[in-house]
């Protein structure tokens, strides 16, 4: 007989069984909930998940800021056996429908906030079948039921409070799309069983969460670094999440950490750097025992800057969509300013050559591939991509690094040509399809050129139609318009020609050389 589990009864029903129930879990912009009160909360969101027809498997999107109302949607889903599947709020309506076609989600959770993107997610969506929006306005959908939240919790207290379903540590509990070079999202499929492993691995060994620590996350739990962050990690250890649904900005950050004794607070280069720029004063920050940072390799200049000025270490570390978390970290007092750190234990990390050979010694680059029980299980309904990348227990990252004489990882770059801006995927493909949209444009190319940080920012390179004028800040706007803002090429460069191969391929490497001198 296999073992029952489920991830959101071992993050709120095992604190409150084991005495927890009055500790604070979450404080939100509208107050604080306990452990006590936040699995009424989450049997409360799953009782309506049940009663608008929700079944276990099923895929349950969410469009939301990080607040009450999405942190209880991530966990009543799994809580009833369903798939939670929260994605950007960045989006643009068409952008998130993608995801609600490719998903066949049955119902769609949005934000007010977000009510455009959401309404235009749930057009022509065959397999919705309910879309709820918090706020007193129900959305404007043709096809799908609309729901205000407070009509989802009405339906759910007309049933009985479900039990947790009868998952297990194979069971499907969380998707999370990630961009791939195509510009096409996949899917990453996470089973319950991860959610512990990376709580128990990275969240324990590497950070030491512990029911004294206040957790607060520049990135926002759409993001798999942000959920382990803001949900996963504290409630794991009994301690407490702040959660904030606003942007980063430096002195509003710093504000919380103060007003809320925040201990841990990650975030990325793209905040510590403004963080830097703020010159805030370094009280505020007097609580924190350690920061974190992924996303992007930490310049070694923040990591000093920060420790000087705020007096905090950041600890940087590099982790994926498909392993869930971090799995190379630096860690506390021990870190190396500029490398991602050390294997996090219950991982195992290869630099391999490009004929598959593995390079044993250090001082010599090569494609890192790592192992480690929290890796998803594929991504949905995409064959040719898991065969590439997920090999045995093995999984291909797409990252060049290189080992030191001391054990630690330093990242080289990508192998590919995705992108990553300000910590989040960017497909060019994707970019330079929108670009070629605009009827000025016969070619296009994004390539990333770092900035003064070594942070890649987009830059595209375009040719013109014949006899068409190329305005850069219109072409801009037009991306700004068709894409997610993030996506957006920073820069646009008018070319008479791209460079080629002698068969036509474009020579990426020489456009990023050029933008770079
Ligand atoms: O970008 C990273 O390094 C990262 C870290 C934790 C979880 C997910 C990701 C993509």
């Amino acid at each position: 007989m296999t073992d029952l589990f489920n991830a959101a009864e071992y993050l709120v029903g095992r604190r409150v069984d084991a005495g927890d129930g009055d500790r604070v879990a979450i404080i939100h912009p509208g107050g604080t909930l306990t452990y006590a009160e936040l699995s009424v909360e989450v049997r409360r969101v799953a009782a309506g998940l049940v009663a608008i027809g929700v079944r276990p498997e099923e895929r349950v999107l969410m469009c939301m800021a990080d607040d009450v109302e999405l942190a209880t949607a991530i966990l009543a889903a799994m809580y009833v056996g369903a798939i939670a599947v929260p994605s950007s709020t960045m989006l643009t309506g068409g952008e998130l429908r993608k995801l609600v076609l490719d998903s066949r989600a049955r119902v769609l959770l949005g934000d007010t906030r977000f009510a455009g993107a959401v309404a235009g997610a749930a057009t022509d969506a065959p397999d919705l079948r309910h879309v709820v929006l918090t706020g007193d306005t129900a959305p404007q959908v043709a096809g799908p039921a609309a729901l205000t939240w407070q009509g989802l919790l009405d339906a759910g207290a007309a049933t009985a409070v479900p039990t947790p379903y009868g998952t297990w540590d194979e069971s499907p509990a969380l998707w999370l799309y990630t961009s791939g070079t195509t510009g096409t999202p996949k899917g990453a499929m996470h089973r319950h069983a991860d959610i512990r492993y990376v709580c128990e691995t990275y969240g324990t060994q590497v950070l030491g969460v512990g029911p004294g620590d206040v957790c607060l996350s520049v990135a926002k739990l759409f993001f798999a670094y942000g959920i382990g962050n803001s949900l996963f990690f504290p409630l794991a250890a009994g301690a407490t999440a702040v959660l904030e649904p606003s942007r980063p900005n430096p002195a509003l950050y710093a504000d919380r950490v103060a007003e809320h004794g925040v201990t841990l607070f990650f975030g990325g280069p793209s905040f510590w750097g403004p963080l830097m720029a703020a010159g805030l004063p370094r009280e505020r920050f007097a609580t924190v025992r350690n920061a974190v940072s992924a996303g992007e390799t930490l310049p070694a200049r923040m990591f000093h800057g920060v420790r000087e000025q705020y007096g905090f270490e950041i600890l940087d570390g590099i982790g994926s969509t498909e392993a869930l978390h971090i799995f190379i970290s630096n860690v506390a007092g021990k870190v190396v300013p500029g490398s991602s750190g050390f294997p996090v234990p219950g991982y195992r990390v290869e630099l391999r050559r490009p004929d598959g050979s593995v390079i044993e010694g250090t001082g010599e680059p090569g494609m890192l591939y790592i192992a480690g029980d929290s890796i998803c299980t594929g991504y949905w309904c995409r064959t040719e991509v898991n065969r590439a990348v997920f090999q045995g227990e093995w999984m291909r990252t797409g990252d060049q690094y290189v080992r030191g004489e001391d054990g630690s990882y330093t990242c080289l770059g990508r192998a590919d040509d995705v992108l990553k801006v300000g910590g989040i995927w960017v497909s060019p493909t994707e970019v330079e399809t929108r670009l070629l949209e605009h009827p000025a444009l016969a070619e296009a190319v994004v390539v990333g050129v770092p900035d003064a940080d070594g942070l890649d920012k987009p830059v595209a390179y375009v040719v013109a139609q014949p006899a068409q004028r190329v305005d850069p800040d219109e072409v801009i706007a037009f991306c700004r318009a068709g894409l997610a803002s993030f996506k957006r090429p920073r820069v646009v460069i008018e070319v008479d020609e791209l460079p080629k191969t002698a068969t036509g391929k474009i020579q990426r490497y020489r456009l990023r050389a050029q933008a770079a001198a």
